[in-house]
C-alpha cells in the first residue's frame, strides 16, 4: 500500500477511535480512572486486583458494589486499548506473579500504561433506558505509571530559584541533613554567579542522585525531581539545586551569565519541566475523571514522626497542582476534570481488624489537613482503608491475637503491632511505635488466578461503589 494511503487510513482509525471515545464520554458511558500515588504505595497491585475482582465477579466477594450484588452484571471483559500513545496496563503478568510458585507481588512500575474494561450490566428499569435494549456497556479505562514522577508535578509551577529556595527550606531538617551529608555543605557555598565547570557539575549530579536514593531509603516521601530515581546514570546536563540563592537578589540573578550555574542549571530544570513533567501531567492527568489515590499510610507511621510529616507536606503540594472540579456534560468533553477522588490507605492487611477503622480516620484527618492547604474546586473526596491483596489472617499465639504471614524468607511468621491512633500521634504517642517492624510480605500462596479464583482483598468493593457505583 502507498505510504500516503496507509498514513490516511491510520489517521481515519485513529480519528474513528477518538471520536467513539468521546462520544462514549458525552454519553457517560465511559469513565477514566487515574491511580494515583507515591512511589510503591500499592497502585499496580490495586489495579491488578481490582481487574481481577471485577472480571471474576462472579466468585468475587464484593457486598458493597450493589450491581454484582442486585445480579444486574452480566460480563467483564478487558478490551484493546484505544490510545496508542499509552501502553497497555501488564495484567497478565501481575496475575501470573501472584499465581507463581512462591507467589511474588506485581513488578515496579517503569512507564505509563493503562488498561480498557467493558462492563456489561442490565439497567435499572428507568425511564432513560432505551426500549428494547437488553444491556448496558460501562467503560472504564484505569491508568497507572511510576509514583516517583508524582512528585514531579509541583515543579511545573516553580522556577529554578522557587524550587532551590524550597530545597534550602527543606533540606534543613535533620533526616534529610543526614541524608546529604556533606553535599549540604557543597551546594551551600557553591557561587551561583560562578561560571560553571563541568567536572564538578557532574561529581556534584551524582552525589545529589546519591541523596535522593538515601532519601527513599530513609522512607520519605518529598523526593524531587521523581524521574532521577527510575534512572540509572546521572546525566551531565541534569541540575540540582543552589542552596545559597536566598542572599542574591531576582535581578543579580537574571543578570548572571549564560554560563552561570544559575542560568545552566536553570535552563536544564526548565528543559526537565518541558520535556518529561508537562508531556506525563498531559498524557496521564488530563483525561482522568476520578482518582483513586493510594496512600501507604503504614509505612510512614512506621518511619516515625518525620516521615509521616514529610509524607503530608508531599501530598499538600501534589493537590495544589490536580485541577479539580466538577464535571459537566461539556467540560467532561473538552476540558475533562476530577469530580471525585477517593483516597485509600493501602496494604491495611498488615494490622488487625480492629484497627481499620482507625487507619481510616486518620487518614480522613490527614486529607482533611491537606485539602484545606490545597486550592481546589468542589469535588467529592471519600477515605477507606483497604488492602487489594490480602496477605495476612488472624490467628491466635500465646493466647494473643496476632496477625500471621509469609516472610519475605518464604517462613510464616506471627506480627503484632502498636495500637494505631484515630488522629495524628501526640508526641508521647510516638514512643509505643519505636520497636513497631513492619515486614515485607509476600503475597498469599497457592491461587490459580488464571481460573478464577478469588483474590482475598479489604474493601475494595467499597472503593469499587464509590468509584463506579452511580454510572450503573
Ligand atoms: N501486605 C500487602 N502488601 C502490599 C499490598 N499491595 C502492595 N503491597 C506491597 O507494596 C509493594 C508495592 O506495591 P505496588 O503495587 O508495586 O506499588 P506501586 O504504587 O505500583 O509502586 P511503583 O510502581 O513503584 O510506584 C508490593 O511489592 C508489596 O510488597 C497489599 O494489598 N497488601
Ligand atoms: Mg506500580
Amino acid at each position: 500500500m502507498e505510504f500516503s494511503q496507509k498514513y490516511l487510513l491510520d489517521s481515519l482509525n485513529q480519528a474513528g477511535r477518538s471520536l467513539s471515545r468521546y462520544g462514549d464520554r458525552l454519553l457517560d458511558r465511559r469513565i477514566c480512572v487515574g491511580v494515583t500515588g507515591f512511589s510503591g504505595s500499592g497502585k499496580t497491585t490495586f489495579i491488578t486486583s481490582l481487574l481481577h475482582q471485577l472480571q471474576h465477579f462472579r466468585n468475587a466477594t464484593l457486598p458493597a458494589f450493589s450491581p454484582a450484588l442486585k445480579g444486574r452484571l452480566i460480563g467483564v471483559r478487558r478490551l484493546p486499548l484505544d490510545n496508542e500513545d499509552i501502553a497497555a496496563f501488564p495484567y497478565d503478568e501481575g496475575i501470573q506473579a501472584l499465581s507463581s510458585t512462591p507467589p511474588k507481588w506485581p513488578r515496579a512500575t517503569t512507564g505509563l500504561s493503562s488498561s480498557l474494561l467493558e462492563i456489561r450490566y442490565r439497567p435499572a428499569k428507568s425511564l432513560l433506558s432505551f426500549p428494547g435494549r437488553r444491556y448496558h456497556s460501562l467503560f472504564v479505562e484505569l491508568r497507572d505509571y511510576p509514583g516517583e514522577w508524582l512528585l514531579d508535578l509541583p515543579m511545573m509551577h516553580s522556577s529554578f530559584r522557587q524550587w532551590s529556595l524550597q530545597c534550602a527550606h527543606l533540606y534543613d531538617t535533620p533526616l534529610r541533613a543526614s541524608c546529604l551529608g556533606d553535599l549540604h555543605a557543597d551546594l551551600q557555598t557553591l557561587d551561583p554567579l560562578a561560571i560553571l565547570d563541568t567536572n564538578l557539575r557532574l561529581q556534584l549530579q551524582k552525589h545529589f542522585n546519591r541523596f535522593l536514593l538515601a532519601c527513599r531509603k530513609a522512607g520519605l516521601t518529598l523526593i524531587q525531581p521523581g524521574h532521577y530515581l527510575t534512572r540509572q546514570q546521572p546525566t551531565a546536563n541534569g541540575f540540582f539545586p543552589l542552596l545559597s540563592l536566598a542572599s542574591y537578589s531576582r535581578e543579580q540573578l537574571d543578570r548572571a551569565h549564560p554560563d552561570s550555574y544559575f542560568k545552566q542549571l536553570s535552563k536544564a530544570y526548565d528543559d526537565y519541566v518541558q520535556l518529561k513533567v508537562k508531556p506525563f501531567f498531559k498524557l496521564h492527568f488530563s483525561q482522568v475523571d476520578r482518582q483513586v489515590l493510594m496512600v501507604d499510610l503504614l509505612k510512614a507511621l512506621n518511619g516515625g514522626p518525620a516521615c509521616l510529616e514529610d509524607m503530608r507536606l508531599a501530598l499538600t503540594r501534589v493537590l495544589d497542582c490536580m485541577h479539580y472540579g466538577h464535571s459537566n456534560l461539556l467540560n467532561r468533553l473538552f476540558q475533562p476534570r476530577v469530580d471525585k477522588v477517593i483516597v485509600a490507605a493501602s496494604k491495611i492487611d498488615q494490622v488487625l481488624p480492629d484497627q481499620h477503622e482507625n487507619i481510616r480516620a486518620l487518614l480522613g484527618q490527614i486529607v482533611h489537613e491537606a485539602y484545606r492547604s490545597a486550592t481546589f474546586e468542589l469535588v467529592d473526596i471519600y477515605c477507606e482503608a483497604t488492602a487489594s491483596v490480602r496477605a495476612t489472617r488472624v490467628s491466635k499465639y500465646d493466647n494473643r491475637v496476632m496477625l500471621l504471614g509469609a516472610l519475605q524468607n518464604g517462613h510464616q511468621g506471627y506480627m503484632s503491632h502498636p495500637d494505631i491512633p484515630d488522629h495524628l500521634p501526640h508526641d508521647n504517642e510516638w514512643q509505643a511505635f519505636k520497636d513497631w517492624s513492619l515486614p515485607e510480605l509476600l503475597p498469599p500462596a497457592g491461587l490459580h488466578l488464571q481460573r478464577g479464583d478469588s483474590l482475598h482483598h479489604i474493601r475494595l468493593d467499597s472503593v469499587i461503589r464509590e468509584l463506579l457505583g452511580d454510572k450503573f
